[in-house]
């Protein structure tokens, strides 16, 4: 494509989000010195203030503030604003999910996939709201109850990335509203217009219901934004998604201020296909969880570790649906590949895939780039790389459409090689075997927080609880009991008795 032709789409897509942007209630923001591209040329959307360390700890000082009221509000009540979220969700979906394709470059179905997620969080948000149950125990003493109450925890700083830039704000956020909790959120630099979004809607649906928009405080720049709620005391969680160097550097942070944090951090997630293993829907899963969202999910598919004797023909259906895959603008119907997000992460790939193959190993296809479009875009085949054994690379997660294929012969030796690596996000077994598929889930089987069977890696649903163990930082966000992290728990012993009887039969005087 000529400079001319992509400053032209460039400033097409520039009008279309500031349209967008509008049909969502945000003005399109003021200049400043955040960059909002987009992947689908690279071209600028729009630039916007970044914030100050002051206006942070204002931002913070305002939840904190909204927070000595919103804890008292009843949660049900509190689900209110969650509800009008939902609603103002579905009214805009189109809208916002266009957005995310603009600034995210995701194809428009799963962009839309990724409201609806949202609109799912509320839905379960809303029932949490009348669910979150505290245990009452027997107590060893009699005219005593002892039971335990589960209180709002404070301001949630909320830190998401580039590649969910609206589905995981919405998992923590719809959740911790209910639980009682004020946010502040530090979105990914690179996605400051879907943020925008969100706020807004947000924002609205609190004013709507009556209720103090305060609630929610976004706050917007680099690392610098973030460090600063990192750091600050008010904030009493901080859950933070992105990569395994981030959480290196947070998770320490906050625990010197005795501050909790959760974690969803980096996966390198692996398929075992055994030769009982349905093929067919095999290589449909791992097709979908290698190279949808071009591979820029935390819970895309990037090892396999197939049987010697179904590695073959595994391979020939899988790399001949790679073959055609169309990969190129995610607006244009039929597309299922969008670019990737940035120079950064082609490097990146092409880094990898040159040691993958330095290490001895096969490139079956892929790995090049998409011609016809802009030099500032990243359009690439997703590639597909045989490995001799599971080298140094394939046991780093390359935030690309790599997927590595190693081969076994003895089950054990396949989950030990699936448990090799320093990440546990998700996992899959492809079987028909009863025995390994149960094998892969029990406790010496996968070492994952997502453990699949016969269906892939990616694309889980929210009501389970989404997290993984290892470097992938331990944290569970979205559904079945993760809304405990966003609260603190009281333990309360009642004495009903006109006795003072001591726990453990202790006498005293
Ligand atoms: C992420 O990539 O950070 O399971 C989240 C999935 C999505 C969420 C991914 N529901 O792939």
């Amino acid at each position: 494509m000529t400079n001319t032709l992509t400053d032209q789409l460039t400033r097409d897509l520039a009008d279309r989000a500031a349209t967008l942007l509008r049909g969502l209630g945000a003005e399109p923001p003021e200049d400043g010195e955040l960059t909002a591209r987009t992947p689908i040329t690279g071209g600028v959307l729009a630039t916007l203030p970044a914030d100050s360390p002051e206006s942070v700890d204002a931002a913070i000082g305002r939840a904190a503030a909204a927070f000595g009221a919103w804890r008292t509000v009843p949660a049900p009540v509190r689900a209110a604003v969650v509800r009008r979220l939902a609603e103002l969700l579905t009214a805009h979906k189109t809208e916002l999910a266009q957005l995310v394709t603009l600034e995210a470059g995701k194809i428009g179905p799963e962009a839309v996939g990724e409201v609806q997620e949202m609109i799912d969080i509320c839905e379960f948000a809303i029932g949490l709201s009348r669910q979150l149950y505290g245990r009452t125990m027997p107590s060893e003493r009699p005219g005593h109850r002892l039971m335990e109450t589960w209180h709002p925890l404070g301001v949630v700083g909320v830190v998401s990335a580039f590649n969910f830039p609206v589905a995981v704000w919405a998992w923590n956020t719809a959740i911790a509203l209910v639980c009682g909790d004020t946010v502040v959120w530090k979105p990914s630099e690179t996605t400051p217009l879907t943020a925008l979004a969100c706020h807004t809607l947000l924002r609205r649906a609190a004013a709507d219901v009556g209720a103090d928009p305060e609630v929610h405080q976004l706050i917007q720049g680099g690392s610098a934004v973030g460090a600063r709620l990192v750091d600050d005391e008010r904030v009493a969680l901080l859950s933070a998604t992105g990569s395994v160097r981030m959480g290196r550097i947070v998770a320490p942070r906050v625990a010197a201020r005795f501050g909790r944090c959760l974690l969803e951090l980096g996966g390198n997630n692996g398929a075992v296909v055994t030769p009982s293993a349905d093929l067919e829907l095999a290589a449909r899963a791992i097709v979908f969880a290698a190279a949808g969202t071009a591979g820029q999910r935390c819970t895309t598919l990037r090892r396999l570790i197939v049987h010697a004797d179904v590695v073959g023909p595994l391979l020939d259906r899988v790399a001949k649906a790679y073959q055609q895959l169309r990969v190129g603008n995610p607006l244009d119907a039929g597309v299922l590949v969008g670019p990737l997000i940035n120079e950064s992460a082609h490097t990146s790939m092409r880094a990898a895939i040159e040691r993958a193959l330095a290490d001895g190993g096969e490139l079956i296809c892929g790995g090049e780039p998409v011609p016809g479009f802009s030099e500032h875009a990243h359009y690439v085949r997703p590639a597909i790389v045989r490995m001799p054994a599971q080298t140094a690379v394939v046991r780093e997660e390359t935030f690309a459409p790599i997927l590595y294929v190693l081969t076994y012969h003895d089950f054990d030796h396949a989950v030990a090689l699936h448990n090799a690596v320093p990440q546990g996000l998700s996992s899959a077994i492809f079987t028909g075997d009863q025995r390994e598929a149960e094998r892969f889930l029990a406790a010496d089987g996968s070492d994952c927080g997502i453990a699949n069977v016969n269906i892939g890696t990616s694309g889980a649903e929210i009501g389970g609880a989404f997290g993984g163990e290892k470097h992938t930082g331990g944290g569970r966000e979205s559904g079945s009991d993760s809304w405990k992290a966003y609260m603190r728990r009281a333990t309360n012993t009642v004495n009903y008795s006109t006795e003072l009887p001591l726990a453990q039969g202790i006498q005293f005087g």
